[in-house]
């Protein structure tokens, strides 16, 4: 009877692969599955416990927060505070990092998540994910600070997410490719469902909120006016959109049949002193990680996400992201002015 690799099996037989990695990587990464399975759970138990709706509340970037941002945050702090696999902790849904209980073992990595990305969409039933990317933390540092966390994103070592659409799904990458596992939720593991997943270079297919159209900048308008061209103008060819306003589903649809995801900045968020709306650490960068390994591109219209040195962690950047001959393209228009 063939059980299929588990995520601690495939971590532990990929282990090799992960610079200085030893038994408290695999920890981590199990720390993480147990939250998601948990996270998952309440996901698709919505109204029968009560966890839709909004929490009353506002996070650092001034958005009304669900109850299910608050309770994600939740999970993913007392999943991961006494498991010695962290020495810290930075989340969209915290001002600033969280210091592990004195008496907690403190870990080598640092975690940065965005407990519940798109969880706008929860109350209408649509995909939502939790997104997670990790960090060497400092060696000498106790309790390392925000300072500590402002890292490239070339410098992650891994990162992934977990999809919880009609199957709930891990999609991690250690820095040696892409793999895939999905939830068997009748014996509460993540198992190997696709590894190396690659990225098709082409793509017919853009995701953008085009209801900001009269927003964007001149690159961004003329790549997807062309695409909306089609056959008979200067791509020839028909172009498909897609917008679920979860990051989350769009990549993983990319990861599943190539495409190209825009998140640029607009002159509406220009005038509100904001770089883009999404999060370069705990939402950029992650992506971009998992995007390159699949063999994509991810910039921010003018430099490759995993190049850009933090300076705060909330900061927020345009982001570019998915089939690389599409991500090339669309930098060009910006470099070509
Ligand atoms: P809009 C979700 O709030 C999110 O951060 C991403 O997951 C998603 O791609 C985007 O914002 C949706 O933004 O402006 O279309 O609601």
């Amino acid at each position: 009877m063939r059980i299929g690799t588990t995520l601690t099996n495939y971590i532990i037989q990929n282990q090799r692969h992960i610079a200085g990695a030893t038994g408290e990587f695999t920890g981590l990464l199990n720390d993480l599955a147990v939250a998601c399975k948990k996270i998952a759970d309440l996901v698709n138990k919505g109204a029968l416990v009560n966890v839709l709706g909004s929490a009353d509340s506002e996070n650092v970037q001034g958005e009304q927060q669900k109850k299910l941002d608050v309770i994600s945050n939740q999970i993913m702090i007392e999943a991961l505070r006494h498991n010695g696999h962290i020495a810290a902790l930075a989340s969209e849904e915290m001002d600033s990092v969280y210091h592990l209980p004195p008496e907690a073992p403190r870990g080598k990595y640092l975690l940065l998540c965005d407990p519940l990305d798109g969880s706008s969409n929860i109350d209408v039933n649509v995909s939502v994910g939790t997104i997670f990317s990790i960090l060497k933390a400092p060696e000498d540092r106790t309790d390392p600070n925000e300072a500590d966390f402002l890292l490239p994103g070339a410098e992650q070592v891994a990162a992934g997410y977990c999809l919880y659409g009609p199957s709930t799904m891990l999609v991690m990458t250690t820095g040696n490719g892409v793999c895939m596992f999905t939830l068997d939720r009748d014996f509460g593991e993540f198992l190997l469902t696709r590894d190396q997943v690659r990225i098709p270079a082409q793509t017919g297919e853009f995701a953008i909120n085009a209801s900001y159209r009269r927003f964007w900048e001149p690159a961004v308008r003329r790549y997807i006016d062309e695409c909306m061209a089609g056959a008979d103008g200067p791509r020839g060819k028909n172009f498909n959109m897609r917008w679920v306003a979860s990051m989350v589903a769009e990549v993983h649809r990319i990861l599943t049949r190539g495409g190209v995801f825009l998140y640029p900045c607009d002159q509406r968020l220009a005038a509100a002193g904001k770089e883009g709306k999404l999060r370069l650490m705990y939402e950029a960068n992650p992506m971009a990680m998992i995007v390159e390994q699949a063999g994509g591109a991810a910039s921010n219209g003018r430099q490759r996400i995993l190049d850009i040195e933090p300076r705060e962690i909330h900061q927020r950047v345009p982001v570019i992201l998915g089939s690389s001959e599409e991500v090339e393209r669309v930098v060009a228009y910006h470099t070509a002015g």
